[in-house]
């Protein structure tokens, strides 16, 4: 079995993304068998823990305080309403849960609010991850010794194309929370948004970033815009639908034992869309018909689809090495 490289040129990605889409489809497929288990996602269920008035200016984003989108903030919500909201993803069939909060970094205090609630998420028996911003070495360590699984932050896109998106912290800044993330032994889930207005080479330059990390995330979300009404991006070009499967199989490619996820945009995808994204090697998506503030495909749905494509949802964290398979968290 090859070895995982993190020294991907940028004309390699490209060369991969430029393949026949039938080429392209059959190693990405190849590479998801050596490695996945062939018919299950990963399922995980999305809460917003803090809504809103965020002090960040990310041009896609319902929740910064600079795009007026008539979202109503809230306040961090109270730990029982995290356990209750948990405690149904569990019973639907999640096997993590992910917590996310509008801010640019946490502050201790807050921090403190949220471990509690890791906790108490892990006491359920369910896999966490936390979305909070920008982290500090120290922060990262407080959330490992709470038993974090996941820290989710996203490059987004292409160092190139950032500024056009985000002003107020830096591709610099993110790629430093991710090192305090991996350092802190945490599993890292980072990926970014599809259809902004970025270039097919900006889609590989994300993709030639996440690959070439020190160590690649262990989960890899690929989100395709939602477009809010009074976001800069709304009404921005729907990106073609074969593009987003190019990205989709260019990842798994490139990082083959990461879990990829198929990520925000699902109710504009049709289900053959879909079914080529899974093909494509996506093994993982948010389930539970919201993301944080926007809309999901309701659980029957998603149940219709998987049916039809002989989906199986994950009980248990699969990891394939070259002659056997382990079942970890079983
Ligand atoms: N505030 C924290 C941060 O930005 O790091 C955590 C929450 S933020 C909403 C998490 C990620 O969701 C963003 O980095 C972005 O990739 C994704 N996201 C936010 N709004 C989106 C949208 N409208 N469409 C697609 N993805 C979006
Ligand atoms: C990620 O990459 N996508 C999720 C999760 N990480 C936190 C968030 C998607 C947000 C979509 C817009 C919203 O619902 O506000
Ligand atoms: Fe704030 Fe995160 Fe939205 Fe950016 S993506 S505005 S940091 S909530």
């Amino acid at each position: 079995m090859s070895a995982i490289r993190t020294n991907w040129t940028i004309e390699e990605v490209e060369q991969l993304y430029a393949l026949p889409f039938n080429d392209l489809l059959y190693e990405a497929h190849s590479l998801h068998r050596q490695h996945f288990s062939h018919n299950s996602v990963q399922v995980s269920t999305l809460l917003s823990i803090k809504t809103g008035a965020c002090p960040e200016d990310c041009s896609y984003c319902s929740q910064s305080s600079r795009n007026d989108t008539g979202l109503e903030r809230e306040r961090l919500l109270p730990l029982q309403e995290v356990i209750d909201a948990a405690t149904m993803a569990k019973n639907q069939g999640a096997t993590r849960f992910c917590m996310g909060a509008a801010w640019r970094n946490p502050t201790d205090k807050s921090l403190d609010h949220v471990i509690r609630m890791v906790s108490a998420v892990k006491d359920l028996g369910m896999e966490t991850c936390v979305t909070l911003g920008m982290l500090t070495q120290a922060q990262a360590v407080r959330l490992k010794e709470a038993g974090l699984d996941y820290y989710n932050h996203n490059l987004d896109t292409s160092p190139e194309f950032y500024g056009e998106v985000i002003t107020t912290r830096s591709y610099q800044d993110r790629l430093d929370t991710l090192a305090n993330v991996r350092d802190a032994n945490i599993n890292v889930c980072s990926g970014g948004i599809l259809g902004m207005g970025e270039t097919t080479r900006d889609r590989a330059r994300l993709l030639q970033q996440l690959a070439n990390l020190p160590v690649q995330p262990e989960s890899v979300p690929i989100n395709e815009l939602v477009q809010v009404e009074g976001t800069p991006l709304a009404g921005a070009d729907k990106l073609p639908s074969i593009d987003f499967v190019r990205t989709i199989a260019v990842a798994r490619i490139l990082m083959p034992k990461s879990y990829v996820r198929l990520s925000a945009g699902r109710t504009e995808m049709s289900d053959e869309m879909q079914a080529l994204c899974f093909f494509a090697g996506a093994n993982s998506l948010f389930y539970g018909d919201k993301l944080l503030t926007t809309d999901n495909p309701e659980h029957s749905k998603d149940d219709q689809l998987f049916a039809a494509l002989g989906i199986k949802p994950e009980t248990a964290k699969v990891i394939k090495s070259d002659d056997t398979t382990q079942v970890l968290n079983a």
